[in-house]
């Protein structure tokens, strides 16, 4: 099913035969940051030159010489005026709905939904990204990256990413354990901690120990070294708790697929390695969560530590936010004041305690406000249409996925904003 995306990432090489210099601009988050080292990587074996940079998008200046070949790696389907703007050689790898006409002779688009892959649940860009790189060379070492910018995104391992996988088991770099998604630590740290699933034990020692006690697991145990039977039970109870706290239910496929093990990668355990590159993404230390997907051994600790701290504050502004979440008709919205955390707790409000509704995180800092917006396959209403109808409204912009999108918008046009993607979301649902 990938042979149409290979097709045209091979445009694509023949692109990178004409330069001697590549920038690499790349999305912050971990699709972005793994499709970015994907690319560096497979550019690195070539022995070309290149410098990598991460956006937040492409709202953002790209900076380049008129020689250089520009990559924009998960961006820039979606803007088709900044593409057509760029005066040098581009090849997007991206997997965002294609939007309006790029008016740009000298650019190679690989995409999947260009290819009749589903872009949203099988295949990220890091995936594509991983196309990419194994028309360039054999790269097939990189499959653990691909899979990593996939969990990022909330994708499913089918389709282009059950590809990836099957390669990756096949050739030795991957191993699936069965058993819940949980991060390689003491089970008692693994559950407080934990994102996905967001289980609510933090704060709640009390409640974490009896949930302990009566699954029969001992907390101070190794994720790693409980036995298929206990594996099985905790795996049970966290079901149990998840469908207490009315998780969407899709989240049981995501969570009990079974962990990645990565074997060429620095932290094994996929999930993780996805977490903290996420945290390096959000405190802006892309470049660390980078040198991690580049393999580099001195960055570990370092890492990790990012990883930890992000986490604990995240857990605590979610306690904070879920006092002021806000109904409208179709809609749950809150909005914050100053920080970037709108995306990672508009993901785990809507995943774990909303999700009959879309869910609308706000953060305004100085005169812009930023949007993200959350749904899940159940909800029938187009995120991506509604930020980007809703941002144009009120003079901002937005775009993304069906079910996770976003958007920037003046900061004095919040109300107004709010009022219309309740309208627009009653209108589609
Ligand atoms: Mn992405």
């Amino acid at each position: 099913m990938l042979e149409m995306l290979k097709a045209t990432a091979k445009e694509g090489v023949k692109f990178l035969e004409k330069h001697d210099f590549v920038r690499i601009y790349t999305h912050h988050d971990p699709d972005g940051i793994t499709a970015g080292a994907i690319i560096a990587t497979a550019l690195m074996r070539l022995e070309k030159d290149f410098q990598v940079r991460f956006l937040r998008g492409l709202n953002e200046t790209v900076e380049y010489d008129k020689d250089d070949l520009v990559i924009l790696s998960d961006m820039g389907s979606g803007y088709p005026d900044v593409v057509s703007s760029i005066e040098a050689d581009v090849v997007i790898v991206d997997h965002h709905i294609p939007t309006g006409k790029i008016e740009k002779e000298n650019l190679v688009h690989i995409n999947p939904l260009l290819c009749g892959i589903d872009g949203t649940y099988e295949l990220s860009a890091s995936g594509t990204a991983y196309v990419f790189a194994n028309v360039l060379g054999d790269n097939r070492d990189l499959c653990g990256l691909a899979l990593v910018g996939a969990i990022g995104d909330k994708q499913k391992m089918r389709g282009g990413n059950g590809e990836i996988l099957k390669e990756g088991v096949e050739c030795g770099y991957i191993k699936v354990k069965r058993g819940l998604s949980l991060h390689s630590m003491k089970v008692r740290e693994a559950l407080m901690l934990s994102l996905e699933p967001y289980l609510d034990f933090y704060g709640n020692e009390e409640e974490l120990d009896e949930f302990l006690s009566k699954c029969g697991i001992d907390g101070d145990k190794d994720v790693e070294e409980l036995s298929e039977e206990e594996m099985y039970r905790l795996s049970n109870a966290v079901a149990l708790r998840l469908l207490r706290m009315n998780a969407y239910t899709g989240v049981f496929n995501d969570i009990l697929q079974g962990r990645l093990i990565l074997n060429g990668e620095l932290v094994k355990n996929a999930v993780t390695m996805c977490d903290v590159i996420n945290a390096c993404g959000r405190v802006s230390a892309c470049s660390i969560g980078f040198a991690l997907c580049m393999r580099d051994e001195s960055y570990v600790n370092k890492a990790l530590e990012i990883w930890r701290e992000y986490t604990i504050e995240l857990l605590e502004r979610l306690k904070k936010v879920r006092e002021n979440v806000r109904e409208g008709f179709c809609i749950r919205y809150v909005v914050m004041e100053d920080g970037n955390a709108a995306s990672p707790i508009a993901t785990i409000l809507s995943r774990y305690l909303y999700p009959d509704k879309p869910f609308i995180a706000i953060s305004v800092k100085e005169d812009k406000a930023k949007v993200s917006a959350r749904g899940n396959e159940k909800i029938k209403v187009n995120l991506a249409e509604v930020m980007q109808k809703a941002g144009e409204k009120v003079g901002g912009r937005g775009g993304g996925h069906r079910v996770a999108s976003g958007a920037v918008i003046p900061a004095d046009k919040v109300e107004e904003f709010i009022s219309e993607v309740d309208r627009l979301c009653c209108s589609q649902g």
